[in-house]
């Protein structure tokens, strides 16, 4: 004879939050919740500072308020996702060990439910669409930026350095420099930009939004930077084992000092007048260095490096990664790769008088 079955039992099933269940979703739901607070908590302005929070112009301003709009919209809307959750786990019946397994699915439709979904799907599209104008709107807004009187500069992203040509109407008035943009405070800057060898991005994140530089093609940005201070760049577009080391710093200044500087790199480089910066001179022309570098007031005029004629001025070396000083440039000469590997500038053997004459030669570059 067959046993017979036993029927299931059916027991109420409790309401209420499974404890732990419910403390583990409360604790995910927080810690993502608080991620935002992280960009929030930025470093204090200043030099260095690489900061789409804390803006120096109307162009960043702009893109600041798209983010913010963002936040918010993006923020209620997780928030409400949090919220529906916890009640659903709140509300969710709850077994015991001996709760027999639900077998069948629901018996009747949820009108409730579909109705709610219903609603939420629309108000998504709703927000998704006003997210879409809002971009959109801000998109037309950074192209309105006046021009009139714009600075304009031409910057040349390489495998990994940049390189700047401030354009004027008088040629003999344009002038080079590398790897440092200095821009007057208020006056609208118009930068054309050109990759050498692979796909680059310009991104200095207190004054505007990125842009491709790309081989072969000519791109424009237009920005304007009304807060004086440095202000960190980075190329934003993997582009080669340094990547990480293409930084570009931008000087914002008063226009007095902006001219001053300005003026100082039309100037070709002074001839040393010190014996030992003289022999640096004469090594530096004799070497290899002329053949990447120029240096303009000398024979030496290559193009496939940075600019040296001012290098001295410059707050950093290579890019953003060393600074600019005695002990790093005699460093940096004997072997680059220490601090960029990959580097398209190779390391030097000096005899060590030799070394400290061409460092004393690089440090009247003024
Ligand atoms: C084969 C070409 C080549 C030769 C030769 C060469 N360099 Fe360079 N140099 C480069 C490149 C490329 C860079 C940029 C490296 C980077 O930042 O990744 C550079 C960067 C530098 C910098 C930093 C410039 C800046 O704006 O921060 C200095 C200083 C420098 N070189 C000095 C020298 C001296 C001095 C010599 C001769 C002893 C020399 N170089 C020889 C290619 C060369
Ligand atoms: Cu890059």
């Amino acid at each position: 004879m067959a046993t017979r079955i036993r029927p299931l039992q059916r027991r109420p099933h409790a309401r209420g939050p499974e404890p732990r269940t419910f403390a583990a979703a409360a604790l995910a739901a927080l810690v993502l919740g608080l991620l935002p607070l992280a960009a929030v908590a930025a470093p204090p302005f200043g030099a260095g500072s690489q900061d789409a929070l804390r803006t120096g112009g109307p162009q960043a301003a702009l893109i600041l308020d798209l983010w913010r709009l963002l936040l918010a919209v993006c923020g209620v809307v997780f928030a409400a996702v949090m919220a529906a959750f916890g009640v659903a786990l709140w509300r969710a019946r709850r077994g015991t060990r001996d709760t027999p397994p639900e077998l069948q699915g629901p018996l009747r439709g949820e009108p409730r439910s579909a109705r709610l979904v219903a609603a939420a799907t629309g108000a998504s599209a709703v927000g998704l669409c006003g997210l879409i104008v809002a971009s959109v709107l801000t998109d037309r807004a950074l192209a309105r930026l006046p021009l009139s009187n714009a600075l304009h500069v031409e910057l040349t992203a390489h495998q990994w350095w940049w390189q700047a040509r401030y354009d004027d109407a008088d040629p003999s008035r344009t002038f080079e420099t590398a790897n440092e943009l200095h821009l007057p405070a208020g006056r609208p800057v118009l930068l054309t930009l050109h990759a050498d060898d692979v796909i680059h991005s310009f991104w200095v994140p207190n004054l505007s939004g990125k842009k491709d530089l790309i081989p072969g093609r000519t791109a424009t940005l237009a920005l304007r930077a009304d807060v004086p201070g440095r202000y960190r760049g980075q190329c934003a577009e993997f582009c080669g084992l340094q990547h990480a080391g293409m930084a570009l710093e931008v000087v914002v200044e008063p226009d007095a000092a902006y001219a001053a500087w300005a003026e100082r790199q039309r100037r070709p480089a002074e001839p040393p007048t010190d014996p030992q910066a003289q022999r640096g001179q004469r090594l530096f022309l004799a070497g290899t260095c002329a053949m990447c570098h120029a240096i303009q007031g000398t024979d030496a005029a290559a193009r496939r490096a940075p600019d040296l004629t001012h290098l001295a001025g410059r707050a950093r070396l290579a890019a953003g990664t060393v600074p600019n000083g005695r002990a790093q440039l005699a460093a940096w000469i004997a072997d680059p790769a220490a601090f960029k590997p990959g580097t398209n500038m190779p390391g030097h053997r000096y005899a060590p008088e030799d070394l400290d004459a061409l460092v004393a030669y690089l440090e009247t570059l003024r």
